[in-house]
């Protein structure tokens, strides 16, 4: 079995992305504490006992993707003021966006803040790269997206922890959905509740089988390259009132701001201006 490096919270940048350089993953501790993790729980109760496992879509492909017995659920910076505050503005995860994604845009946004909580008897999902969501844009040797995976309950291999194939990120630019690869090549991202596996739009992985009878409660956070669209629409979700009422980083994270490309280029405007003028 091949391992995923476990830092501390609190990790210099460098070390965090020697190792994601390296392995294409790597597990933060405490990336997310005790009271924050258990407020979220909190917030997102009703929602998660109200969501039916399976896919919305409709679509058979996305409905295997998705998983019978799996809870997904987006919209977290609607419910959560813990959500915004420690998950999408935390300070690593930003970090580590910074550095991979800002080499070639001039900014990222949410690409989904998504419950991923895989249910008892969940069978592995299929293996994929997250930038495949771009088929376009994929290119050798740059970072469309960058993900996390926090723990909002302990994570085991028994219980679905996310599968990873350390290295995979350094595979040529390709669509990939679905693969298989020897026990030896394999990790997963064992941790306890409140770590985050950060993770490279390139490596392959998936969520792991689920042979328990408990849920395993996952809250994957990414994000993607201002000129690219992200997978949900979040100032459809998190309404202008909402979003006046959050910092000011958050608001353009989730869509209220404008993308100013290098070559001049500016998209996501309101009526010719900056979105994020409608809060001055
Ligand atoms: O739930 C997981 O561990 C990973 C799920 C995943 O990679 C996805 O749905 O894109």
């Amino acid at each position: 079995m091949a391992n995923l490096t476990t830092l501390e919270r609190g990790a210099a940048l460098a070390d965090i992305v020697t190792v994601m350089d390296a392995d294409g993953g790597v597990i933060v501790s405490d990336l997310l504490p005790e009271t924050p993790r258990l407020q979220l729980i909190e917030d997102l109760a009703t929602t998660f006992d109200k969501t039916v496992p399976g896919s919305k879509s409709g679509i058979e492909h996305w409905e295997g993707f998705h998983g019978a017995n799996t809870r997904r659920f987006c919209g977290l910076a609607a419910r959560s003021d813990a959500f915004v505050e420690h998950a999408l503005l935390n300070p690593t995860l930003l970090a580590v966006a910074d550095h991979y994604l800002l080499d070639h845009a001039n900014g990222y946004w949410l690409n989904t803040g998504q419950i991923m909580a895989v249910g008892p008897g969940e069978p592995a999902q299929y293996l994929h790269r997250d930038e495949t969501n771009w088929p376009e844009a994929i290119a050798d040797g740059r970072e469309i997206t960058v993900s996390c995976m926090f723990a909002l309950s302990d994570f085991t291999r028994s219980n679905g922890a996310t599968v990873v194939i350390p290295e995979t990120q350094n595979l040529p630019a390709a669509v990939i959905r679905g693969g298989n690869f020897d026990d030896e090549e394999t990790a997963y991202a064992s941790m306890p509740a409140g770590s985050g596996m950060i993770y490279s739009g390139r490596v392959i992985h998936g969520a792991g089988q689920n042979t328990t009878s408990s849920w395993r409660y996952g809250m994957h956070v990414s994000f993607v390259v201002g000129w690219l669209r992200p997978e949900e629409a979040s100032p459809l979700v998190v309404d202008q009132k909402r979003a006046a009422s959050l910092p000011e980083r958050a608001r353009q994270l989730l869509g209220w701001a404008s993308y100013h490309s290098d070559g001049g280029g500016r998209t996501w405007l309101v009526d010719f201006e900056d979105a994020s003028r409608l809060f001055d």
